[in-house]
């Protein structure tokens, strides 16, 4: 056993339930063994305990293991569950969590940030029910990061992460699993696999699933092609790639070119689906057809009772913030409770803990249930496919026919990236400050209803979260909502959030910017972006 002394330092973000950052400063003497060693002191429940570990591939991943293997030895933990090749999806290291009653978990990732040597790295922690730390243990972990003044290591062999089977270090047990055949087993009880792989081998249908080169390539080639007999021409950029073949594997329009140009040349009948990095977020898209994050999770919910997963139907369902308001349409049709979360995935799990929801969502792809504690893409393409295989709908059809039912929810995202971080902070303060003033004065000719920071109570726990973003509600109906991101690391990142509620089909128009330029008008002109962060267009619009 060795003990390094080290000393405090400001790695993680408060507030954050990991640590994301170049992968330079990962590689920098002492900042990963500081990081794994806060979560120990933390967390006295992992000595003794098993611990799951691994990443999305990325460029750093399997050194990482490696050292995260001596800490946790180290730190006295009984038995460590290593995903083989060091590769797990964030969603199977949450299933895997719950099935093996690990005490938690250490995910290597930086989700849909670039890998590579000059890219960034990650590690999230995952507790023993497998959801992202909640904020207590994330605000333990933080205060123990400024405290720590040593880290203890077990030096021993180096163990072969691509072999399956058992080794051992300094009287710790390392098991390197198959990582794959577990994610598949459970998928195979949440669907109708029977009714799906018909689907997937029929002539008339084409079905196109992109993995960007990152996590979820092994896992779509076994569940896809393996069981669902879907042929291996289906899978673009399956291969794990570190750097993620250069690309940015964030499945959005402005990314998943290649998927796109595939499904836009098939006809009707064809089903698109992308995965980001760790593959816990998915795009699904027709030909022709994007369907938005808020009304996937909208037409998930409203044929619910087709998917064996969610039990015959809904208990309640939960939506971020910042998510446009289709599902709640759903949930008030059933008279069930739609929740209203921050953004976030570890407010669902205490709400999925609780069996107050078995569904919920977020805007930016991320779409989830009761089975684990993660969002789920994978998950999220398979609800698709088993809803078209049992309605025998093209994607087209099934979402005319729920707009038709329920009216229509135009949402957009305007993401402004790169900016400087002091002028977004003194926006952000100076949008706050004004907030009193705007209740009933109008923006651009809209009449505001409301202007407030979004704080949230947890029903389970009575955790309070606040200056959850801002959200204005305009008397047409429509809001706006602004936040900065966590997930960056260079420089800040402006989120603007744009939805509004269309009930008449007659109105309906293709293209959401248009049907929200009055809000976004509106928002312009009270956030006066040109001047306070010297920007006029948003870098990314979905
Ligand atoms: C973004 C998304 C948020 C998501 C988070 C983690 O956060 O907006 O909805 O939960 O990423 O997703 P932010 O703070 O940048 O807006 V991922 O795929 O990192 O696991
Ligand atoms: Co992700």
């Amino acid at each position: 056993m060795i003990t390094v002394s080290s000393s405090p330092y400001p790695g993680q973000r408060p507030g954050t339930s990991g640590l994301r950052q170049r992968v330079s400063v990962f590689q920098q003497p002492h900042y990963l063994e500081n990081f794994v060693q806060a979560i120990f002191n933390a967390v006295p429940s992992l000595a003794g305990a098993t611990l799951v570990v691994g990443g999305d591939g990325r460029y750093h991943n399997r050194a990482a293991i490696a050292r995260i293997a001596e800490l946790a030895a180290g730190n006295g933990v009984a038995r460590l569950l290593v995903g083989r090749g060091g590769l797990l999806s964030t969603p199977a290291a949450s299933a895997l969590i719950r099935q093996r009653g690990a005490a938690g978990g250490l995910i290597l990732s930086a989700s849909h940030n670039p890998g590579g040597p000059h890219g960034d790295f990650g590690i999230k922690f995952n507790g023993a029910n497998g959801a992202p730390a909640s904020e207590q243990t994330s605000a333990a972990i933080y205060a123990a990061s400024t405290a720590i003044s040593h880290y203890q290591l077990a030096e021993g062999e180096g163990f072969d992460l691509d072999q399956i089977g058992s080794s051992e270090l300094a009287g710790m047990q390392i098991e390197v699993i198959d990582g794959v055949a577990d994610y598949a087993d459970l998928m195979a009880r949440q669907f109708d696999f029977a009714a799906i792989g018909e689907l997937l081998r029929s002539a008339t249908f084409e079905f196109y699933f992109d993995a960007m080169h990152a996590i979820t390539g092994p896992y779509a080639e076994e569940i896809f092609c393996r069981r669902l007999g879907a042929s291996r021409s289906c899978l673009l950029n399956a291969t794990p790639r570190e750097d993620f073949g250069g690309g940015h594997p964030d499945p959005n329009l402005a990314h998943a070119g290649e998927l796109l140009a595939a499904v836009n040349g098939a006809g009707e009948w064809a089903l698109g689906a992308a995965s980001d990095g760790d593959g816990d977020r998915n795009m699904v898209v027709g030909s022709g057809l994007f369907i938005n994050p808020c009304d996937s999770l909208a037409i998930i919910a409203a044929n619910a009772p087709l998917l064996a997963g969610l039990g015959g139907g809904l208990r309640g369902v939960a939506r971020s913030m910042p998510t446009s308001r289709a599902v709640d349409r759903v949930a008030a049709a059933q008279g069930i409770r739609c929740y209203e979360t921050p953004t976030g995935w570890k407010f669902f799990a205490t709400l999925l803990d609780g069996g107050h929801i078995n569904l919920c969502g977020e805007e930016s792809f991320g779409t989830g249930a009761d089975h684990l504690r993660e969002k789920d893409g994978l998950w999220a393409v398979l609800c698709w496919l088993n809803i078209i295989a049992a309605r025998q709908l093209s994607p087209q059809a099934i979402v005319e026919h729920h707009w038709a039912t329920y009216g229509r929810d135009f949402f957009t995202r305007h993401d402004y990236e790169g900016l400087d971080s002091d002028a977004a902070a003194a926006l952000l303060k100076r949008l706050e400050g004004s907030l009193a003033e705007l209740a009933g004065s109008r923006l651009a000719g809209l009449a505001v209803e409301s202007a407030e920071q979004f704080s949230y109570t947890d029903p389970v726990d009575g955790a309070r979260s606040s200056g959850q973003g801002i959200r204005l509600c305009f008397a047409d109906g429509s809001r706006a909502v602004v936040r900065l991101s966590g997930t960056g690391t260079s420089g800040a990142t402006l989120r603007l959030y744009f939805d509004r509620h269309e009930s008449d089909p007659a109105r309906h128009c293709d293209d959401p910017q248009r049907a929200l330029a009055a809000v976004i008008a509106a928002s312009a002109e009270w956030l006066q972006l040109e001047r306070s962060v010297g920007r006029s267009q948003p870098d990314v619009v979905t």
